[in-house]
């Protein structure tokens, strides 16, 4: 028997329309902390498609008091925590049941359904919190009209919100007041939200380009107020966005975002009401870093944009969860990046994209999780909300758009609208719709080759080989393509694979380009009449999400970096220079971090782009990062975490040592950006300054000397801006200087009231370069600190996930105290918070991959938390796959 909320493995291809349709739901909440009480009236009826079974409503963690059929006393029972009605009307009828219960919102430290966070009350349902709230058929192809009574104390709660249109309000007796909503569309049970408490709103009214007016709020807590401008203003670009592009337009008279500081992600697409993790809510110049003010742009639009792809038209099932998902990210990447403004801007975003793509989402594709970006299974779904349905999915997005062309990807959105708006849909339905208002496009001739890109999980390489005949001039390309087994997955069928392209010659002019859809698994194209051998430019934009192995000489890329015309490329190109270093070094045994010693050829062309007279600084300081210990990690097939940090901690010391005047001339070049604006040039220029004083202050630690340590210092107390006092700081703790102490107390005593700075503070820290292993108890004793709430998810990010997840250096420790303390954490916290455990187990999902001891330290480690009974189904799923052979 099962336990309440327990599942079993739920099966795509299990899919079964729903037994019975609920047409309206009538909730009236009396809210209180610690019962609040629910009254659901619904209608439902007998779905004729379905044949006649009982009704079976799902519900977790309440009491049940009544039950009533058309107003009458029924039987039902409880089975596997849900509410079976075997007794009800006969026929195709519309009848009315009645439900009334009970909920303790106080007590519920899931932050899924109905909880309180500093004395208001929020909600979040997607995917399967509304089942916390009322028994429900809590499921996304079940779309209802709700009306909304909230009724509470008005002290104490003295703003009340649901989804729609407010349509009463009024006192009540002993001093409680009430309020109505109606939300005009229909919409599945996981977009109910409702909000009570003390908030305070920005309004703007704005009125669309069809000429309707609108109201935006931005609701915060009070205090805040002022943090909220920057939210508004990217809510208003985001409603001028989507009615410019895709002719969307914003279907309520009222869109509103409500702030929390608990909250599990970074946002919520509520109808009408987004519920938003402050961190992608708040931000002055004081508190927020450029990155903040982006990130903030980038989630308000994606929530905003949500309101179509999402909300008017939703998943028929989870597993389809991409169709809302990944085609909302890639709406967000492309607002962001015509927000950025010009080619250069935009291909920044591009690479930053990138970057997520191949640091988390390629190892997530090649470890225990892997699936596909519609998954075929799932123990629980909260687990597949994942960067292989979000950021995967949007590049098989993108690639549509490439195989239909921009224009045609937008006939085939209007198409999808015109045939699904107000349905829950599958992602086939989407491709369907583009494919089919593009007939005769790529996309249509290979449809269902395409759609691999959905069911095939793992990340496909493709190889280039080149054959040059200087004799005839004839230049060869072959490209085939492969993709590793997976969980489930032991062979693939090729995919439809578009590769923008590029013929460089050595001086760097450009010989011809275009685009080749590689649909075989191998084909070789052939370049006739050439003077000498092409360097290949190949994948430009990162045209589709695979690995390309092309064995380019130094030669080939130095060519590239300083010249290809696809700036994508030319990053590339630099990375590939850094990794094949990183790769050699590592190859040596016994090599220390002060042993690393770049050549001259590297540490020229990175001066060269350093000092690059027309280069955007944002673009520099993409080219002058190296690649990261994931990415590095990811290329070898065992992994030594702490040797891969030494090597990069060595090219790093060295490229600040080599390149130090240069770093101060772009430290004095870019430092000063005036007045505080957060837009991409000066954002660029920023972080070129930053990265250029860390730089010096890394130099200095090794050439002993105190000048740029001392300036950062200076810095950091005169700053005008957070961004630039961060980077100050992280300069001081990065290059591990002891100036970097009193640095970290005055900020904390500076901000010791502003949440999200302090969650800087602590990530700063526990996300540190190691030294002898003294990253560990530094986040154990941060642990102790009054300002640590591991109830609270952003400071459990900031201080857990920082150190398990992000600082693979210090945790990977030889005597595996890293992993007995992320165990330990593990567990802990998911007594209260499963979501949240299961996004910290994952940790360790590249564990196969380690080097002994850490390699056997870690299995035992998972090992440890698996053993452990009543584990949720979150945690379980994750550390079961990853004990999986
Ligand atoms: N749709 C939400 C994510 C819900 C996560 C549930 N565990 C935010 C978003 O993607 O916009
Ligand atoms: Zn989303």
């Amino acid at each position: 028997m099962l336990r309440e909320g327990q599942n079993t493995v739920v099966l795509r291809a299990d899919y079964q329309p729903p037994a019975y349709w609920i047409d309206s739901v009538d909730l009236t909440f009396d809210l209180d902390p610690q019962k609040t009480r629910v009254l659901n009236k619904m209608k439902l009826r007998r779905n004729a498609q379905v044949p006649a079974q009982p009704l079976r409503l799902d519900g977790e963690d309440l009491n049940l008091a009544r039950v009533l059929v058309n107003g009458q006393g029924t039987s039902f029972k409880m089975e596997n925590g849900k509410l079976v009605l075997e007794n009800l009307p006969e026929g195709d009828a519309p009848f009315d049941l009645e439900i009334f219960t009970t909920c303790a919102p106080a007590k519920n430290t899931t932050l899924s359904g109905l909880y309180t966070s500093n004395d208001s009350f929020f909600t979040q349902c997607e995917a399967e919190g509304f089942r916390r709230i009322t028994y429900f058929l809590d499921r996304p192809d079940v779309m209802a009209t709700y009306t909304v009574t909230l009724r509470a104390d008005k002290q104490k709660y003295p703003v009340m919100l649901s989804n729609g249109n407010l349509v009463a309000e009024g006192d009540l007796e002993d001093g409680r007041h009430f309020a109505k909503w109606e939300d005009p569309f229909k919409k599945p049970s996981y977009l109910f939200a409702l909000v009570a408490g003390q908030l305070v709103a920005r309004e703007q009214r704005i009125t669309s380009r069809a000429g309707k007016e609108h109201l935006l709020q931005v609701y915060v807590r009070p205090g805040d107020l002022d943090k909220t401008e920057h939210a508004m203003n990217s809510l208003i670009k985001s409603v001028a966005w989507d009615e410019a592009r895709f002719g969307l337009s914003l279907d309520l008279d009222r869109f509103m975002i409500v702030a929390t500081s608990d909250f599990n992600m970074g946002a919520m697409e509520n109808k009408g009401l987004n519920i938003f993790n402050t961190k992608y809510v708040l931000a002055s110049q004081a508190t927020a870093t450029d990155m903040d003010f982006m990130n903030i742009e980038s989630v308000v639009g994606h929530e905003y944009f949500h309101n179509w792809t999402g909300n008017r038209i939703t998943c028929r099932d989870w597993f389809q969860l991409s169709l809302k998902e990944g085609l909302t990210v890639f709406r967000d990447q492309d607002f962001s990046m015509d927000l950025a403004g010009e080619a250069s801007a935009r291909a920044v975003k591009r690479i930053e994209d990138v970057r997520v793509l191949r640091t988390a989402q390629f190892p997530e594709d090649a470890g225990p999780m892997s699936h596909p970006v519609r998954p075929d299974q799932y123990l629980e779904i909260n687990n597949f909300y994942t960067v292989t349905v979000y950021e995967k999915g949007a590049e098989v997005v993108r690639m549509q758009q490439t195989l239909v062309g921009r224009d045609g990807f937008r006939k085939g959105m209007d198409l999808y609208f015109q045939r699904h708006d107000g349905q829950a849909v599958t992602c086939d339905d989407f491709a369907q719709a583009i494919a089919d208002a593009n007939p005769g496009s790529q996309l249509a001739q290979n449809l269902d080759q395409f759609k691999r890109w959905y069911s095939q999980s793992g990340t496909p390489r493709v190889k280039a080989v080149g054959e040059w005949d200087a004799a005839s001039g004839l230049y060869k390309l072959t490209l085939t393509q492969s993709c590793p087994a997976t969980p489930g997955q032991p062979t693939k069928q090729p995919f439809v694979i578009p590769i923008a392209f590029g013929l460089v010659t050595r001086d760097g002019s450009e010989l011809t380009s275009g685009m080749h859809v590689l649909t075989q698994e191998s084909e070789t194209l052939t370049f006739p009449g050439l003077q000498s051998e092409p360097v290949p430019s190949l994948l430009r934009g990162f045209s589709a999400p695979v690995i390309l192995e092309c064995n380019y000489t130094d030669e080939q890329l130095l060519t590239l970096l300083a010249h290809d015309s696809d700036p994508f490329n030319r990053w590339e190109a630099g990375q590939r220079l850094g990794l094949n270093r990183a790769l050699a070094f590592l190859r040596e045994p016994g090599l220390t971090r002060n042993d690393v010693r770049l050549d001259n050829a590297f540490l020229s062309a990175m001066q060269a782009v350093l000092r690059h007279p027309q280069l955007d600084a944002a673009f520099k300081d993409l080219v002058l990062t190296l690649p990261s210990e994931t990415y590095i990690a990811e290329q070898l097939d065992v992994v030594d975490p702490q040797q891969i940090h030494a090597v990069r901690e060595g090219m790093r010391d060295q490229l600040a040592v080599a390149l130090r005047d240069d770093w101060e001339w772009a430290y004095e070049q870019n430092k000063d950006t005036g007045a505080y604006v957060p837009e991409s040039k000066t954002a660029g220029q920023r972080s070129l300054a930053g990265l250029a004083l860390m730089n010096l202050c890394i130099a200095a630690r090794k050439q002993g000397d105190a000048v740029w340590p001392g300036k950062a210092l200076q810095r950091f107390k005169d700053a005008s801006n957070m961004t630039d006092r961060f980077n100050a700081l992280s300069a001081l703790v990065v290059s591990g200087h002891e100036l970097a102490q009193q640095a970290l107390d005055r900020f904390h005593a500076i901000f010791k009231h502003e949440a999200l700075v302090i969650d800087k503070w602590f990530a700063l820290q526990a996300g540190a370069p190691d030294r002898n292993g003294n990253i560990l108890p530094i986040v154990k004793q941060l642990m102790q600190h009054p300002d640590f709430n591991v109830r609270n998810p952003n400071r459990a990010r900031s201080l857990l996930f920082s150190y398990c997840a992000a600082n693979p250096g210090a945790f990977h420790r030889a005597d595996a105290a890293g992993y007995v303390f992320w165990s330990d954490r593990v567990i802990e916290i998911d007594g209260m918070n499963p979501q949240l455990a299961a996004r910290l187990a994952r940790a360790l999902d590249r564990w196969k991959k380690l080097a002994e001891p850490q390699r056997s330290a870690a299995r035992e480690a998972i090992a440890r938390v698996a053993a452990k009974p009543d584990l949720s189904n979150d945690v379980r799923e994750v550390v079961s796959r990853a004990l999986e052979d």
